[in-house]
Protein backbone atom coordinates (compact mmCIF):
# COMPACT_ATOMS: atom_id res chain seq x y z
CA UNK A 1 0.00 0.00 0.00
CA UNK A 2 1.37 3.15 -1.11
CA UNK A 3 1.09 7.06 -0.54
CA UNK A 4 1.51 9.48 -2.56
CA UNK A 5 1.71 13.21 -1.84
CA UNK A 6 0.86 15.27 -4.77
CA UNK A 7 1.75 19.19 -4.00
CA UNK A 8 2.07 22.13 -6.46
CA UNK A 9 6.08 23.15 -7.24
CA UNK A 10 5.33 26.14 -5.54
CA UNK A 11 5.80 28.03 -2.27
CA UNK A 12 2.08 27.37 -1.14
CA UNK A 13 2.09 23.99 -2.20
CA UNK A 14 5.50 23.02 -1.05
CA UNK A 15 4.73 24.62 2.36
CA UNK A 16 1.46 22.77 2.64
CA UNK A 17 3.16 19.73 2.09
CA UNK A 18 5.79 20.63 5.08
CA UNK A 19 2.86 21.64 7.75
CA UNK A 20 0.90 18.34 7.20
CA UNK A 21 4.09 15.90 7.16
CA UNK A 22 5.47 17.77 10.75
CA UNK A 23 1.93 16.97 12.44
CA UNK A 24 1.33 13.61 10.42
CA UNK A 25 4.23 12.02 9.61
CA UNK A 26 4.15 9.19 6.81
CA UNK A 27 6.59 7.77 3.94
CA UNK A 28 5.47 8.70 0.51
CA UNK A 29 6.29 8.87 -2.78
CA UNK A 30 6.58 12.45 -3.76
CA UNK A 31 4.90 14.02 -7.02
CA UNK A 32 5.63 17.65 -8.08
CA UNK A 33 7.05 20.15 -10.65
CA UNK A 34 6.90 23.43 -12.00
CA UNK A 35 4.57 26.08 -10.67
CA UNK A 36 2.90 25.69 -13.98
CA UNK A 37 2.89 22.21 -13.63
CA UNK A 38 -0.51 21.99 -12.42
CA UNK A 39 -2.00 18.52 -13.99
CA UNK A 40 0.33 16.53 -11.49
CA UNK A 41 -2.21 13.46 -11.07
CA UNK A 42 -1.57 12.38 -14.21
CA UNK A 43 1.73 11.08 -12.93
CA UNK A 44 -0.12 9.16 -10.15
CA UNK A 45 -0.86 5.15 -10.79
CA UNK A 46 -2.79 4.36 -7.51
CA UNK A 47 -4.88 1.36 -6.86
CA UNK A 48 -6.95 -0.47 -4.69
CA UNK A 49 -5.48 0.44 -0.49
CA UNK A 50 -3.10 3.32 -1.88
CA UNK A 51 -3.94 6.98 -0.76
CA UNK A 52 -3.23 9.97 -2.00
CA UNK A 53 -2.99 13.58 -0.61
CA UNK A 54 -2.64 16.49 -3.28
CA UNK A 55 -2.14 20.35 -2.50
CA UNK A 56 -2.36 23.46 -4.11
CA UNK A 57 -3.42 22.46 -7.46
CA UNK A 58 -6.74 22.73 -9.55
CA UNK A 59 -9.74 20.11 -9.20
CA UNK A 60 -10.83 20.79 -12.23
CA UNK A 61 -7.68 20.50 -14.51
CA UNK A 62 -7.37 17.43 -12.84
CA UNK A 63 -10.42 15.57 -12.72
CA UNK A 64 -10.31 13.15 -15.12
CA UNK A 65 -7.36 11.87 -13.25
CA UNK A 66 -9.05 11.99 -9.87
CA UNK A 67 -11.10 10.12 -11.09
CA UNK A 68 -9.77 7.38 -12.25
CA UNK A 69 -7.80 7.08 -9.20
CA UNK A 70 -11.13 7.17 -7.11
CA UNK A 71 -12.43 4.03 -9.49
CA UNK A 72 -8.82 2.30 -8.99
CA UNK A 73 -10.18 2.23 -5.32
CA UNK A 74 -7.48 4.39 -3.96
CA UNK A 75 -8.29 6.95 -1.07
CA UNK A 76 -7.66 10.74 -1.49
CA UNK A 77 -7.26 13.96 0.62
CA UNK A 78 -7.36 17.14 -1.23
CA UNK A 79 -6.92 20.16 -0.40
CA UNK A 80 -6.87 23.38 -2.43
CA UNK A 81 -7.99 27.15 -3.20
CA UNK A 82 -8.25 27.51 -7.23
CA UNK A 83 -11.28 26.83 -9.21
CA UNK A 84 -12.61 23.24 -8.60
CA UNK A 85 -15.72 23.60 -11.18
CA UNK A 86 -18.23 20.62 -10.36
CA UNK A 87 -16.54 19.06 -7.10
CA UNK A 88 -16.65 15.33 -7.61
CA UNK A 89 -18.29 13.23 -5.06
CA UNK A 90 -16.82 10.10 -3.93
CA UNK A 91 -16.73 7.94 -0.66
CA UNK A 92 -13.12 7.77 -0.76
CA UNK A 93 -12.99 11.52 -1.78
CA UNK A 94 -11.86 14.04 1.86
CA UNK A 95 -11.84 17.37 0.33
CA UNK A 96 -11.58 20.95 2.01
CA UNK A 97 -11.89 23.41 -0.96
CA UNK A 98 -12.18 27.29 -0.29
CA UNK A 99 -12.12 29.84 -3.16
CA UNK A 100 -12.33 33.03 -1.42
CA UNK A 101 -10.01 35.39 -3.03
CA UNK A 102 -8.10 35.69 -0.08
CA UNK A 103 -7.32 32.61 0.89
CA UNK A 104 -4.10 30.18 0.13
CA UNK A 105 -4.06 25.82 0.33
CA UNK A 106 -1.18 26.24 3.16
CA UNK A 107 -3.78 28.52 5.26
CA UNK A 108 -6.24 25.89 4.44
CA UNK A 109 -3.78 23.25 6.19
CA UNK A 110 -3.03 25.48 9.01
CA UNK A 111 -7.28 25.44 9.96
CA UNK A 112 -7.07 21.86 9.61
CA UNK A 113 -3.84 21.32 11.85
CA UNK A 114 -5.41 23.66 14.65
CA UNK A 115 -2.62 26.13 13.72
CA UNK A 116 -0.27 23.92 14.63
CA UNK A 117 2.64 25.16 12.03
CA UNK A 118 1.40 29.01 11.95
CA UNK A 119 4.77 30.69 10.73
CA UNK A 120 5.15 27.97 7.68
CA UNK A 121 1.61 28.84 6.81
CA UNK A 122 2.51 32.59 7.50
CA UNK A 123 5.54 31.71 4.74
CA UNK A 124 3.08 30.51 2.60
CA UNK A 125 0.51 32.93 2.19
CA UNK A 126 3.14 35.65 1.73
CA UNK A 127 5.10 33.56 -0.69
CA UNK A 128 1.58 32.91 -2.44
CA UNK A 129 1.27 36.71 -2.78
CA UNK A 130 -1.52 37.20 0.29
CA UNK A 131 0.63 39.39 2.79
CA UNK A 132 -2.90 40.42 4.37
CA UNK A 133 -3.94 37.10 5.05
CA UNK A 134 -0.04 36.26 6.31
CA UNK A 135 0.04 39.39 8.67
CA UNK A 136 -3.90 39.09 10.13
CA UNK A 137 -2.79 35.38 11.00
CA UNK A 138 0.46 36.44 12.26
CA UNK A 139 -1.20 38.86 14.77
CA UNK A 140 -0.51 38.39 17.87
CA UNK A 141 2.50 36.40 17.38
CA UNK A 142 6.08 37.33 18.31
CA UNK A 143 7.53 36.78 14.56
CA UNK A 144 9.61 38.39 12.19
CA UNK A 145 7.42 38.73 9.32
CA UNK A 146 10.12 40.21 6.85
CA UNK A 147 11.94 37.07 7.14
CA UNK A 148 9.24 34.91 6.33
CA UNK A 149 8.33 37.48 3.70
CA UNK A 150 11.51 36.87 1.85
CA UNK A 151 11.86 33.49 2.36
CA UNK A 152 8.02 32.97 1.14
CA UNK A 153 8.79 35.20 -1.68
CA UNK A 154 12.09 32.46 -2.66
CA UNK A 155 10.39 29.61 -2.40
CA UNK A 156 8.06 30.77 -4.80
CA UNK A 157 10.47 32.14 -7.19
CA UNK A 158 12.40 28.75 -6.98
CA UNK A 159 8.91 27.46 -8.87
CA UNK A 160 9.49 29.57 -12.17
CA UNK A 161 10.96 27.95 -15.51
CA UNK A 162 10.60 26.36 -18.44
CA UNK A 163 11.24 23.25 -17.87
CA UNK A 164 12.20 21.66 -14.34
CA UNK A 165 16.06 22.11 -15.67
CA UNK A 166 15.65 25.63 -15.03
CA UNK A 167 15.03 25.94 -11.15
CA UNK A 168 17.90 26.06 -8.78
CA UNK A 169 16.02 22.94 -6.73
CA UNK A 170 14.03 20.51 -7.80
CA UNK A 171 10.68 21.16 -5.87
CA UNK A 172 10.90 18.00 -4.19
CA UNK A 173 14.49 18.73 -3.19
CA UNK A 174 13.40 21.85 -1.61
CA UNK A 175 10.76 20.29 -0.02
CA UNK A 176 13.14 18.04 2.22
CA UNK A 177 15.43 20.92 2.93
CA UNK A 178 12.08 22.97 4.31
CA UNK A 179 10.29 20.33 6.07
CA UNK A 180 13.49 19.12 8.13
CA UNK A 181 12.58 22.21 10.45
CA UNK A 182 9.78 22.43 12.76
CA UNK A 183 9.41 26.03 12.29
CA UNK A 184 10.84 28.81 9.33
CA UNK A 185 12.91 30.48 11.84
CA UNK A 186 14.78 27.07 12.80
CA UNK A 187 15.19 26.92 9.01
CA UNK A 188 17.16 30.61 8.29
CA UNK A 189 19.28 30.03 11.39
CA UNK A 190 20.25 26.62 10.70
CA UNK A 191 20.07 25.74 6.90
CA UNK A 192 21.39 29.22 5.24
CA UNK A 193 23.02 27.56 2.74
CA UNK A 194 19.86 26.78 1.20
CA UNK A 195 18.67 30.39 1.76
CA UNK A 196 21.48 31.61 0.94
CA UNK A 197 21.49 29.59 -2.64
CA UNK A 198 18.03 30.35 -3.64
CA UNK A 199 18.61 34.76 -2.49
CA UNK A 200 22.15 35.08 -4.51
CA UNK A 201 20.74 33.02 -7.45
CA UNK A 202 17.32 35.83 -7.18
CA UNK A 203 19.59 38.72 -6.94
CA UNK A 204 21.51 37.68 -10.01
CA UNK A 205 18.57 37.11 -12.12
CA UNK A 206 16.88 40.23 -11.14
CA UNK A 207 19.77 42.38 -11.87
CA UNK A 208 20.42 40.65 -15.44
CA UNK A 209 16.97 42.00 -15.75
CA UNK A 210 17.01 44.86 -15.03
CA UNK A 211 19.88 45.70 -17.92
CA UNK A 212 17.15 43.93 -20.18
CA UNK A 213 16.52 45.76 -23.49
CA UNK A 214 13.32 47.82 -23.57
CA UNK A 215 12.05 48.26 -27.23
CA UNK A 216 8.90 50.02 -26.70
CA UNK A 217 8.70 52.83 -24.12
CA UNK A 218 5.42 55.26 -23.90
CA UNK A 219 3.99 57.20 -21.20
CA UNK A 220 1.23 54.20 -20.21
CA UNK A 221 3.32 51.44 -21.18
CA UNK A 222 6.60 49.81 -21.45
CA UNK A 223 7.34 46.03 -23.67
CA UNK A 224 10.95 43.92 -22.60
CA UNK A 225 13.05 41.79 -24.05
CA UNK A 226 15.06 39.31 -22.05
CA UNK A 227 17.73 36.96 -23.32
CA UNK A 228 17.41 32.90 -23.87
CA UNK A 229 18.53 32.07 -20.72
CA UNK A 230 17.43 29.85 -17.68
CA UNK A 231 17.97 32.95 -15.88
CA UNK A 232 15.20 35.21 -17.97
CA UNK A 233 12.90 32.29 -17.68
CA UNK A 234 13.46 31.80 -13.63
CA UNK A 235 12.59 35.46 -13.09
CA UNK A 236 10.30 37.00 -15.46
CA UNK A 237 7.10 36.78 -13.83
CA UNK A 238 8.63 38.05 -10.59
CA UNK A 239 10.18 40.62 -12.34
CA UNK A 240 6.87 41.73 -14.35
CA UNK A 241 5.08 41.64 -10.87
CA UNK A 242 7.61 43.59 -9.44
CA UNK A 243 7.52 46.92 -12.64
CA UNK A 244 4.15 46.50 -12.27
CA UNK A 245 4.60 47.11 -8.26
CA UNK A 246 6.62 50.10 -9.12
CA UNK A 247 4.98 52.02 -12.07
CA UNK A 248 0.79 51.00 -11.30
CA UNK A 249 0.35 53.25 -13.92
CA UNK A 250 2.14 51.39 -16.84
CA UNK A 251 1.55 48.42 -18.66
CA UNK A 252 4.44 46.35 -19.13
CA UNK A 253 4.67 43.26 -21.23
CA UNK A 254 8.30 40.94 -20.77
CA UNK A 255 9.70 38.70 -24.17
CA UNK A 256 11.96 36.58 -22.95
CA UNK A 257 13.87 35.39 -26.49
CA UNK A 258 12.82 31.39 -27.05
CA UNK A 259 13.50 29.35 -30.36
CA UNK A 260 12.50 31.42 -33.14
CA UNK A 261 10.07 34.00 -31.27
CA UNK A 262 9.59 35.09 -27.95
CA UNK A 263 7.98 33.93 -25.09
CA UNK A 264 5.31 36.74 -23.44
CA UNK A 265 3.98 37.78 -20.40
CA UNK A 266 1.94 40.86 -20.30
CA UNK A 267 0.71 42.89 -17.11
CA UNK A 268 -2.30 45.18 -17.06
CA UNK A 269 -1.54 48.69 -15.01
CA UNK A 270 -2.28 47.92 -11.12
CA UNK A 271 -4.35 50.84 -11.02
CA UNK A 272 -6.34 49.33 -14.38
CA UNK A 273 -6.35 45.68 -14.19
CA UNK A 274 -8.04 45.44 -17.43
CA UNK A 275 -7.35 43.98 -21.44
CA UNK A 276 -4.43 42.01 -20.77
CA UNK A 277 -6.39 38.68 -21.80
CA UNK A 278 -7.92 40.46 -24.89
CA UNK A 279 -4.53 42.04 -26.35
CA UNK A 280 -2.95 38.30 -25.50
CA UNK A 281 -6.01 36.74 -27.50
CA UNK A 282 -5.30 38.41 -30.71
CA UNK A 283 -2.10 35.68 -30.60
CA UNK A 284 -2.41 32.48 -31.64
CA UNK A 285 -1.04 30.93 -28.65
CA UNK A 286 -2.51 33.87 -26.11
CA UNK A 287 -4.77 33.20 -23.32
CA UNK A 288 -4.96 34.54 -19.24
CA UNK A 289 -6.74 36.42 -16.94
CA UNK A 290 -7.71 40.72 -17.57
CA UNK A 291 -4.90 41.20 -15.27
CA UNK A 292 -2.19 39.09 -16.40
CA UNK A 293 -1.97 37.02 -19.23
CA UNK A 294 0.47 35.68 -21.90
CA UNK A 295 1.55 34.19 -25.21
CA UNK A 296 3.45 31.11 -25.37
CA UNK A 297 5.08 31.63 -28.87
CA UNK A 298 5.00 34.72 -30.76
CA UNK A 299 6.96 34.66 -34.07
CA UNK A 300 9.29 36.81 -34.77
CA UNK A 301 7.75 38.04 -37.59
CA UNK A 302 4.58 38.91 -35.16
CA UNK A 303 6.87 41.27 -33.39
CA UNK A 304 5.79 44.29 -34.83
CA UNK A 305 1.85 43.75 -34.76
CA UNK A 306 2.16 42.60 -31.26
CA UNK A 307 3.67 46.04 -30.24
CA UNK A 308 1.09 48.07 -32.36
CA UNK A 309 -1.61 45.99 -30.58
CA UNK A 310 0.10 46.64 -27.30
CA UNK A 311 -0.27 50.26 -28.36
CA UNK A 312 -3.63 50.04 -28.89
CA UNK A 313 -4.63 48.55 -25.61
CA UNK A 314 -2.45 50.73 -23.32
MN1 LIG B 1 -1.65 28.50 -3.97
Amino acid sequence: MAHYDVFNGDADGIISLVQLRLSEPRKSELVTGRKRDIKLLGRVEAGEGDSVTVLDISMRSNAEDLGRILSAGASVFYVDHHNASNMAEHSNLSAIIDTSPEMCTAMLVDDYLGGAHRAWAVTAAFGDNFPKLAKRKAEGLALKLDRLERLGMLVNYNGYGGSIDDLLYHPADLYHELAAFDTPMDFLNENKAVFDALEAGYEADLLKASHADVIDQTETGHIITLPDSAGSRRISGVYGNQLAQDNPKRAHAILTAQDGGYLVSIRAPLNNRTGADALALQFETGGGRSAAAGINHLPEADLGRFIQAFRAAY
